[in-house]
């Protein structure tokens, strides 16, 4: 949600309002090193909320039949992403900040980080 007035701009990011699930983790993903490509995992449970807040990142997420790529950036609306998404990101600009909402804490177990058995056993859809 974005509050800009005469003196610039102020985003906020309110449970109940525009973040559809309390939060219960926040972390942000910044300095990632040109050419390097992040995620390739799908998530069991977890819910989370993507918010570029500076620079850009290619972002792709698959169910493993239909394909969704695009570049997110600062002026991207949020993305509400649930589980069952294979996702990677790439061509992040130098100064990309990208800042996540997440409904659980982390979690090692709930990844699914090989493709083939998410591809037999995880998708949805
Ligand atoms: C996602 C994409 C978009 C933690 O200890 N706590 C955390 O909350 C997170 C998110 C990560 N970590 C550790 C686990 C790894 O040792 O930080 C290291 C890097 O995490 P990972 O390799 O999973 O980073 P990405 O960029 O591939 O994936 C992350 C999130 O993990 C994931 O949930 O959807 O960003």
């Amino acid at each position: 949600m974005q509050k800009g007035d005469t003196r610039g701009q102020l985003a906020v990011a309110e449970v109940g309002s525009n973040l559809p699930f309390p939060v219960r983790r926040v972390y942000w993903i910044h300095g990632t090193k040109p050419g390097i490509r992040r995620g390739f995992h799908a998530h069991k449970r977890l819910r989370q909320v993507f918010v570029c807040v500076a620079g850009s990142v290619r972002m792709m997420f698959t169910d493993g039949e239909r394909r969704d790529e695009f570049v997110f950036d600062a002026f991207s609306e949020a993305l509400v992403v649930g589980p069952g998404l294979w996702r990677v990101m790439s061509e992040f600009s130098p100064d990309c900040v990208l800042m996540v909402f997440a409904d659980r804490e982390y979690e090692e177990d709930d990844y699914i980080r090989d493709f083939a058995a998410y591809m037999r056993d995880c998708r949805h859809g």
